[in-house]
């Protein structure tokens, strides 16, 4: 049997994705959190889990490097995420897409005013569609992270960022003001895969959808 390989990022979407792997019946074997190779081999003889950073699982599903893939829908609807089919939400890694701002800084009155709003953030795509919608012109400054750092240093007067607990925003002194959507990850798909190998993948797809229908409250 041809292995199948589900591409996950370290961090938060390989630590939550885990219990729904366990449910599945798949285990990493050897310890996978602190383990440095990017192919591991799990309980499940066919099912490799391949690692990759976070914005580049698409990448990976799209072009078939993966079979399967957890990514966060920012990440998805950031890269447009055409050529991966996204079945199952898996309800994990949840957050919102927000706009913050300091503390005191009149947002409503900027937006209003029909200037120029200097924002940064690495979702330059999302960013640009919301403000457009809004008729708000932009300035956008694109950073790879740690964007809650661009409203204290007055390189932007805003940042779009994700919040879970909003402990970061608050512990800098930021706000959010606007969101822009809920997040949470989804179980993505290689679609050619799917169809030729869908004896192999498509129980795989409604174990993992199992899975996160009953982790819910
Ligand atoms: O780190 P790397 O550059 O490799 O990639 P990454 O930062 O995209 O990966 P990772 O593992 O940090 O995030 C993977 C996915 O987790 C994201 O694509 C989201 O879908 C999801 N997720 C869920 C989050 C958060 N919650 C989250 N809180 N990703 C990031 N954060 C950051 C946020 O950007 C902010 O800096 O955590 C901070 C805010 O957290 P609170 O709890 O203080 O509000
Ligand atoms: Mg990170």
């Amino acid at each position: 049997m041809a292995e199948i390989r589900i591409a996950l990022s370290k961090g938060r979407i390989l630590d939550e994705t885990m219990p729904l792997l366990a449910r599945v019946g798949i285990r990493p074997k050897g310890d996978a959190l602190r383990s440095r190779r990017l192919i591991l081999h799990t309980t499940r003889k066919d099912v490799r889990i391949v690692v990759v950073r976070a914005s580049d699982t698409p990448t990976y599903v799209q072009q078939g490097g993966a079979d399967l893939g957890v990514a966060g829908l920012d990440v998805l609807a950031e890269q447009g995420g055409d050529g991966a089919y996204q079945p199952v939400d898996l309800g994990i890694a949840r957050c919102r897409m927000v706009v913050a701002t300091r503390r005191g800084f009149d947002y409503a009155a900027a937006v209003r005013q029909g200037g120029r709003l200097r924002v940064a953030t690495k979702y330059v795509n999302l960013t640009r569609q919301h403000f457009a919608a809004k008729g708000v012109h932009v300035d956008l400054i694109r950073l790879y992270g740690s964007m809650e750092l661009a409203p204290l240093t007055g390189l932007a007067d805003a940042i779009v960022d994700l919040v879970a607990t909003g402990k970061t925003l608050r512990e800098n002194g930021l706000v959010a003001v606007e969101e822009l959507m809920p997040i949470s990850a989804r179980l993505i798909v290689n679609q050619a895969a799917l169809k030729r190998r869908r004896p192999e993948l498509q129980p795989l797809v409604e174990a993992f959808a199992r899975a996160a229908r009953s982790r819910r409250p």
